[in-house]
């Protein structure tokens, strides 16, 4: 049994879909960020810097608990655990790693800064939110411009790629003015891997 710490925001989303498609048994958990449980002793035993998602796999190797953070950690853990959605080639994970890693590191990035000096900074600096504006549309166009003729993220199947990137394009660009409109590929995959019924479940969770 896997306990799972979240809330339903992109980078939780996609934790939630790795779940379901995974078919792992798991716990969800709530975490009250409004309420700072985040910021309570028994949370950052579980992740130090207080953020979720994070997990705690009852059963991990040699029985002992295992618990983790940050959102492409978990993935490739859940598909090493499960043995699904990661094929075994190095070419292929060499490409899932480079993907995975320029959306943490670029992308995921971008729309959290925007997210902050958009809505919650109390001082307005236009010039800071037009920079953010451009970094998350950056990434967009990154992406659209690799998903020009592609089915999915790397090679010819579903993989944790796609599964890391499916929360950008489903629920970050609404934040932007024009939404997804102006990246036809990103949308037509997004519509596609939309139809699965793991994505529909993971999706919904902590949403009623
Ligand atoms: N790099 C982290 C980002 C996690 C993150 O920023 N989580 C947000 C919720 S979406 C959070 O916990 N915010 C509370 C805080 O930063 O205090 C990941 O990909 O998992």
């Amino acid at each position: 049994m896997i306990d799972l710490y979240s809330v339903p925001t992109t980078n939780g989303q996609r934790v939630h879909v790795m779940l379901e498609e995974t078919g792992l048994s798991y716990t969800p958990h709530f975490v009250d960020l409004h309420g700072g449980k985040h910021l309570e002793a028994d949370f950052i035993a579980k992740n130090p810097f207080g953020r979720v998602p994070a997990i705690v796999d009852r059963d991990g190797p040699k029985g002992a608990d295992v618990t983790l953070f940050e959102g492409h950690a978990i993935l490739y853990y859940l598909a090493e655990k499960s043995g699904q959605f990661y094929p075994d080639d190095l070419a292929v994970r060499a490409e899932i790693h480079t993907w995975m890693s320029a959306i943490s590191a670029n992308i995921g990035p971008a729309f959290s800064a925007l997210f902050w000096f958009g809505k919650i900074a109390p001082e307005h600096s236009q010039m800071t939110i037009d920079r953010y504006i451009a970094e998350a549309h950056r990434g967009l166009r990154a992406l659209d411009t690799h998903l020009d003729g592609r089915d999915y993220m790397v090679g010819d199947s579903y993989t944790i790629a796609d599964i890391h990137a499916y929360p950008v394009a489903a629920t970050s660009t609404a934040s932007l003015d024009g939404g997804i409109d102006d990246y036809p590929s990103l949308k037509r995959w997004r519509d596609s891997i939309a139809e699965r019924d793991a994505v529909k479940r993971g999706m919904a969770l902590f949403t009623d």
